[in-house]
């Protein structure tokens, strides 16, 4: 008994002993890949954010490498070369305990003022900012550009250099909305605006993700962001503010028949058309974002067949409900949809 006990001791201590090559190689690898991550960012706000981090651990490095000598130190200095001996008795020491309790002090002051310049610089967006309103559903993201008169899903659009003040609220339960290289999460609370500030000079696409659970698919509650040149996003609102297009071709139209005599219309909005439900995302250009079910699926006419044909199996718990769709109904629904650019 006392044997197997004292393996399973000695088994433990050395897999610990593993552990933090383990989390270094893992944190080393995660710096390697190159994601969605804080310490590559791409406006303002990330690099204030980022300087901050990488300051504070300069100095709580410091800290920590200051500790673990004078450690090694006390612990050879003091070594107990004859143990019988008892150890000087002392009550204390003034000078030391006062000087490491200011010195921590100063260091914690230091670190707060930092943090509160930063978030002073990092929280209000400038006055020239384009207001774009963010709203959390289970399981996507809407988005709203009030002074354009678009209504679009799960892909931000926005101008490079252009300062964005993002009003960010949820539909059900709270959110969090989180681009890591845009700087800081922001919470979406039902029946509240909390304001974020988004902005990058750098072209491109950017992940994001919900950061707060939020129920059976908050993994699956993914964003991009396409900060693109002010000429692309021009052509990007004209097309977004052009009414529905009509289809033409056979197939499209009877994928128009099939979507207005089916639930879809209660659900979802196609502009110029009797569809104006809200639950779900607003459809009238689909077929111009690049992903479908908040960044879940490549946007493909076989993507979208498998998302229309049974959507709680590619998201579970969907607020999309199975419809019992036809093969015939979903090939004539994915020739209109993917017309709708
Ligand atoms: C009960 C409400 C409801 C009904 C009915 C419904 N949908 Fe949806 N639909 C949703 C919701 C909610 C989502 C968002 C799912 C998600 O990403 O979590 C969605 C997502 C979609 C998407 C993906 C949009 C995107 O940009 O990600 C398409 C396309 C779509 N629905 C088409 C249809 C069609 C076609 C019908 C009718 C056959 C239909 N929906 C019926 C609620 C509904
Ligand atoms: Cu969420």
């Amino acid at each position: 008994m006392a044997r197997t006990h004292g393996e399973a001791r000695g088994g433990a201590r050395r897999w610990a002993g593993w552990l933090p090559a383990l989390i270094f190689g893992g944190w080393l690898a995660g710096c390697a890949a190159q994601g969605p991550s804080i310490l590559t960012p791409v406006s303002p706000k990330g690099r204030a954010e980022a300087e901050l981090f990488w300051f504070i651990l300069a100095i709580t490095a410091g800290v920590f490498i200051l500790v673990e000598l004078l450690l090694l130190y006390v612990i050879f200095r003091f070594r107990a070369r004859d143990p019988q001996r008892i150890p000087l008795q002392i009550h204390g020491n003034n000078a030391l305990e006062i000087s490491w309790t200011t010195a921590t002090a100063a260091g914690l002051a230091v670190i707060f003022a930092m943090t509160w310049r930063t978030m002073a610089a990092t929280s209000t967006p400038p006055a020239d900012a384009m207001p774009i309103k963010v709203i959390g559903h289970q399981w996507w993201w809407e988005f709203q550009y009030p002074t354009l008169g678009i209504t679009t899903a799960n892909e931000l659009v926005i101008p490079a250099g252009q300062p964005i003040r993002a009003t960010v609220t949820s539909a059900d339960v709270i959110h969090s909305f989180w681009v890591p290289q845009l700087g800081g999460k922001m919470d979406a609370i039902p029946g509240r605006e909390n304001v974020l500030w988004l902005q990058s000079d750098v072209e491109g696409t950017y992940y994001g993700q919900c950061a707060e659970l939020c129920g059976v698919s908050h993994a699956n509650m993914r964003l991009r962001v396409h900060i693109v040149s002010e000429a692309e996003f021009q052509r990007w609102v004209e097309a977004q503010r052009a009414p529905a297009a009509q289809p033409t071709e056979p197939l499209a139209q009877q994928g128009y028949q099939v979507f207005m005599s089916k639930a879809c219309v209660g659900c979802h909005t196609i502009d110029g058309t009797p569809a104006q439900g809200k639950v779900g995302p607003n459809l009238t250009h689909v077929g111009s974002r690049t992903t479908i079910a908040a960044g879940l699926l490549e946007n493909t006419p076989e993507n979208m067949a498998r998302w229309l044909d049974n959507p709680p199996a590619i998201k579970p718990g969907s607020r999309m409900p199975r419809l019992g769709l036809t093969p015939e109904e979903i090939q004539a629904l994915v020739a209109y949809l993917s017309f709708l650019k």
